[in-house]
Parts: C-alpha cells; structure tokens; sequence
C-alpha cells in the first residue's frame, strides 16, 4: 500500500542550532569530543565518524539508526552523495513504486503538494532526527521508502544483510557536485557562520573534507556492492539519467520487481513520470517554491540549474586539473568514469 498520509516524522535539526550538540546525550557528547575534527561547510566543524565526515546531530541520529533499525524486505532506500540527484531520484522512486494508488497524471499526485523529502524521508535527519523519541514507523505504508546519505559501511546491518531490501544510489561528477554543494552550502549555513569561500572549499572537498565524505569511498562503497549483488544495489549517475532518463527508469522499474507493462509504456506512463519529475516541472510546484525543510532550508534551494558542466563557470584551469588528478587518483574504477559535461 502506498502512504496516504505525508507528514514529516521529526524535524530536521542538523543545521538547526548554533550549539551543534545542544540536543544530544551525554554519551554522544562524549563520543563527538574524542572524534578528529575540521572546520565544517555549514556548521562549525564536521567530525570523523565510522571513516566519513559527519555534523554531530546526524552522527547521534546515525549511531540510534543503527542501533534500531529494522529493516524490511520490502523496503526501497534512496541512498546519495548529497547534491548529485537525491530531490530526483525521490521523486523516480516515488512516482514508479506508488504509480497504481498514485495516478501519474492525477491532479491530487503527492508530487504536486510534497517536496520528495517529505515523501522518501532522510533516515538521519527525519526519521531519526528527533533525538528524544524513537520513530514510529506506523504511518508508513508498504513498500517504506526512505533516503539516506549514510556510507554503504555504516548502515544498519538489517539493509545490508539480513533483509531483501533494495538500495538504489545516484552519483553526478563531482565537479557539479561540488558548485552544487558549496552554493547550497552557503545558502542553509548557520547564520552565525561567514561565507565558506570557493578556494577554501575546494580545498576541503578535495581532501574529502565534506560532510558524508571523501565522495570517492562513499561511491566506491556503493560501487562495490552494486558489482557483488546487483539484486541489492542498483548504481545510477546523475548525467546518465540525464541523457537518457527513459532507459534508466525503465531499469529502476525493473530492479524495484514492478517493470513497466507494455500497456503502461504506450499509454505514455513513462512519459508521465518524466515529466512530473522534470527540474522545469518540480521547480514550478508551489510547495517547492515556497516550502522549507528546516529553518534556513528553503525547498527552493534544491532546484538551482540542473546542469551537467555549470562548474565550468566557476573553477580555474589549475583547479580542474587538481580535482581531475584526485579522481583519476581515487576513483580509478572504469565503471566510475563520468560525463563532465554536454
Ligand atoms: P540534496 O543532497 O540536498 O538532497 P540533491 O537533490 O542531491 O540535493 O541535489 C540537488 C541538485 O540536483 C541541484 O543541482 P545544481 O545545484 O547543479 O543545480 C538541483 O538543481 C538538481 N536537481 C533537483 N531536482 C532535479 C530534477 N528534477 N532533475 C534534474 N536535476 C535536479
């Protein structure tokens, strides 16, 4: 059955407060106190947690997801390097696994009235963001949709291995990803924080110094699974769904066990999906435009160009070739090759 009720669960607070650990226990003051640390992007420090950057709320929210969690084997996780197609993917996911209670063409669609992070919820900033109470999963309807930016390594050992569950990741290059993450960034920074600057930032994403980072193991950890049990993992990139968003649906459909019916492709069902998740169309919804997610979170932030190859308008010549020799360096796999741009 699909969700008929849409609510946000717990409110996202990992960018909520000036005093980052004001709402955590003791223990996990404890535990974020002896982690390394380093300046963060929009909250003053990111710490090394379980091998990966990370804000202290989620790093509480985490270690409770962990700890709890249960996973089910019908359920779908939409897992992101964040900025490279989490909104979309969402979206995708939503559209195609609730397309028989959800009419694509419907003028009630959840997508018309609910940003897609309402509707697949974050696990470490919604449903266990709320740092007081465990979440209560009995809104949920089956099959539970949830995303997540958490590394392959650190989710709960139900998803991994003792559930059936589905996992599909996205990736974009990580030159977009990065003009995306510094300008949204900026944008839902604690207000008491100055502009982080593109020098300093690039500096930081180059050393993998970015929240759920370095980028490159975060893929490679996905990348691997997705090689070993592709039952279990599905691997999209950003630029592929951009030049052919018609193929790869048709294979998100397929590795979610409901493929599209030959009805259904020439009834135009596809098409429909597309378009209803299409950056021009979800830019345009008025809970995009005017919704927020957490206090400086504007949904409108979310839908910025949409581009491959906007950075092209940003970095320098020296910096492409710095942040080309980090990836040959550390993404050397053939499968993780991108499209930088059109
Ligand atoms: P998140 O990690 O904060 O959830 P995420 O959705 O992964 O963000 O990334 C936002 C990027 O996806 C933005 O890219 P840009 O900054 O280069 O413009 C945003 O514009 C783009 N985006 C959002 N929705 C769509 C869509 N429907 N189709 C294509 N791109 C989209």
């Amino acid at each position: 059955m699909a969700p008929t009720k849409f609510e946000k669960i717990h409110t996202i607070n990992g960018e909520a407060s000036n005093e980052e650990q004001d709402n955590l226990s003791q223990e996990m003051k404890d535990l974020i106190f002896s982690l390394p640390r380093e300046k963060g992007w929009r909250t003053p420090y990111l710490y090394l947690f379980q091998g990966f950057w990370c804000q202290p709320a989620e790093i509480q929210a985490i270690s409770t997801f962990q700890n709890h969690f249960q996973a089910k084997d019908s359920d779908v996780f939409v897992a992101t390097v964040p900025k490279s197609g989490t909104t979309w993917l969402k979206a995708l996911t939503f559209a195609i696994v609730n397309r028989q209670h959800h009419f694509i063409s419907s003028k009630n669609h959840p997508l018309l009235s609910f940003n897609p992070h309402d509707l697949v919820p974050f696990i470490e900033y919604t449903v266990y963001g709320n740092h007081e109470n465990l979440p209560n999963f009995s809104n949920f309807h089956e099959p539970r949709l949830f995303g997540t930016h958490v590394p392959f390594d650190s989710l709960s050992n139900s998803i991994k291995d003792s559930s059936n569950c589905k996992i599909v990741y996205i990736c974009r290059n990580p030159f977009d990803t990065f003009i995306s993450s510094w300008v949204f960034c900026n944008k839902i920074k604690q207000d008491s924080l100055p502009t982080l600057g593109l020098d300093e930032a690039f500096e930081m994403f180059c050393n993998g110094k970015i929240g759920y980072g370095p980028f490159w193991n975060h893929m490679l950890g996905y990348w691997k699974e997705s090689q070993e049990r592709p039952k279990k993992v599905l691997f999209l990139k950003y630029e592929d769904l951009k030049d052919d968003v018609n193929f790869e649906l048709k294979k998100l459909a397929k590795f979610l066990n409901c493929p599209f019916t030959l009805e259904e492709e020439s009834e135009g069902v596809i098409e429909n999906i597309i378009k209803l998740c299409s950056f021009e169309k979800m830019k345009e919804f008025e809970i995009n435009k005017i919704g927020k997610f957490g206090r400086n979170f504007e949904n409108k932030y979310l839908f910025r160009k949409g581009e491959i190859g906007d950075w092209t308008n940003y970095l320098s010549p020296s910096m492409v070739e710095n942040l080309s020799k980090v990836i040959e360096e550390k993404l050397s796999e053939p499968g993780l090759k991108f499209k930088i741009k059109n």
